[in-house]
């Protein structure tokens, strides 16, 4: 048997902010945009809609009607750009206004907050479906342990990297890079390599080559003051800091820091990756062999939705979770994907449930084209030992307000059933 070679990968999105805008508005693909000068409010979704028009889809825009970096009033910094924008020179954190003088012609728009929090949640739930352990680093970052997944080791990790891109492109249309190593400080350094939409795979082995010519600053961990003290030392890059005695550094940075600036140069890491977070979703799906027809097939297509949430049920009655909310996925036979939710007035694990909830999405959906896929999705998870909890607690709070007289007993009354149905 081979022993498994530890393999951590970190993910980062690709201009993040500014990719979410390119989904919005299409039309500006490959042209140098920029995300800066506030948030957007809801009567910003149409730049420069003309008055007395009627509004335009986003996506039918002309690009010769978006705000433009020259015309621009006003201070602030950008927050992301485009890479077309980042070959003029422009970069997170610049200036507005030089930001112009770099690249007049770029488009300058708002950021999103909430379609921002809506993609960072969509591609991390990609990924845990491939490969449950995840970090979350915030919102355009994780990383993730692909050791024990299954295919984690092949070609030091770039096949399931491969693998997890393209199930966020599928969930997103959003493109990512990624970086393999032996530890997080490796991985991390490593999805900065091939950006955008690359995979670098690094070895212990890569030390020198792939890690040792970098500057210091590429360490997460040394921040600009450490690195003007590194540099006042005469160490620029994380070679040099490697040639170092160890005690050396202890002298010059302490014990502590002393010490990690040695350890993270030879490229040792072993923190783990900590899954913080409770899984966001649960799923299951299936590809039919041939297309079925929602009337002509009606049997098969039942058995197998029905299959799909008993099993749903049980993976959630094994993992310990209860879902408030039930989806449904349909892939056409032209590839265009539908999905609907409901939120149930319980949580639930059970399958029958599911099933009742996933046929009321079936019924908002079009049926007329064949479907190539049908899947069913659980989210609004709690943990099943957590359902009991919240209903006590739910009873504990409507007792206390009873017994302080806040509320009058027939209200308790209607609030206890809205409680029972609650949980
Ligand atoms: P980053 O991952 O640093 O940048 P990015 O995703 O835009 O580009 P890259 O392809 O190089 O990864 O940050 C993620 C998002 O966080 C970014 O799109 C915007 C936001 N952000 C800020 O709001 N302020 C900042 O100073 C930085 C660096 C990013
Ligand atoms: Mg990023
Ligand atoms: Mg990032």
């Amino acid at each position: 048997m081979t022993t498994r070679l530890r393999r951590i990968a970190h993910l980062d999105m690709d201009a993040f902010f500014a990719s979410i805008e390119l989904l919005r508005y299409p039309q500006l693909k490959g042209l140098p945009v920029v995300i800066g000068g506030g948030r957007r409010k809801a009567d910003d979704a149409l730049p420069r809609a003309q008055p007395g028009q009627p509004a335009r889809e986003s996506r039918f825009v002309p690009v010769a009607d978006f705000p433009l970096l020259k015309d621009y009033v006003g201070r602030g910094v950008i927050t992301t750009a485009t890479y077309a924008a980042r070959q003029f020179g422009i970069g997170s954190a610049m200036g507005m206004m030089r930001a112009a003088r770099l690249c007049p012609q770029a488009i300058v728009l708002p950021v999103d907050f909430e379609e921002v929090r809506k993609y960072s949640r969509l591609f991390k739930s990609a990924i845990t479906e491939i490969a449950p352990l995840l970090e979350d680093r915030g919102v355009d970052e994780v990383y993730i342990d692909l050791t024990d997944v299954p295919g984690g080791q092949r070609a030091g990790g770039r096949v399931l990297a491969r693998l997890i891109q393209k199930a966020i492109f599928g969930a997103t249309g959003l493109t990512c890079s990624v970086g393999v190593a032996p530890n997080k400080l490796l991985a991390k350094m490593a999805s900065e390599f091939n950006k955008p939409n690359g995979i670098s795979i690094v070895y212990e082995a890569d030390l020198p080559t792939h890690i040792w010519p970098l500057k210091c600053r590429k360490i997460n961990g040394i921040g600009p003051k450490a690195d003007e003290k590194l540099a006042r030392l005469g160490i620029q890059t994380i070679g040099e800091l490697a040639a170092q005695d160890r005690a050396f550094l202890v002298a010059h940075f302490g014990k502590s820091t002393g010490a990690w600036l040695h350890e993270v140069a030879w490229g040792r890491d072993e923190r783990p990756v900590v899954t913080e977070s409770e899984p966001v979703s649960m799923s299951r799906e299936t590809t039919f062999e041939r297309d079925l027809h929602a009337v002509r097939d009606k049997a098969a297509l039942s058995a197998i939705f029905t299959d799909l949430c008993n099993k749903l049920g049980e993976d959630l009655s094994t993992k310990g979770y209860a879902a408030k909310t039930i989806g449904i996925k349909l892939r056409y036979d032209d590839f265009k994907i539908a999905t609907r939710d409901q939120t149930g007035q319980t949580f639930t694990a059970d399958g029958s449930t599911i099933r009742l909830l996933a046929g009321q999405c079936l019924k908002r959906v079009s049926l007329d084209k064949k479907l190539r896929l049908l899947g069913v999705r659980a989210s609004g998870l709690v943990k099943a030992a957590d359902v009991a909890e919240l209903q006590n607690s739910q009873q504990k709070r409507l007792l206390r307000q009873c017994t302080q007289g806040l509320i009058a007993i027939e209200n308790v009354a209607v609030a206890g059933v809205i409680g029972g149905q609650l949980f």
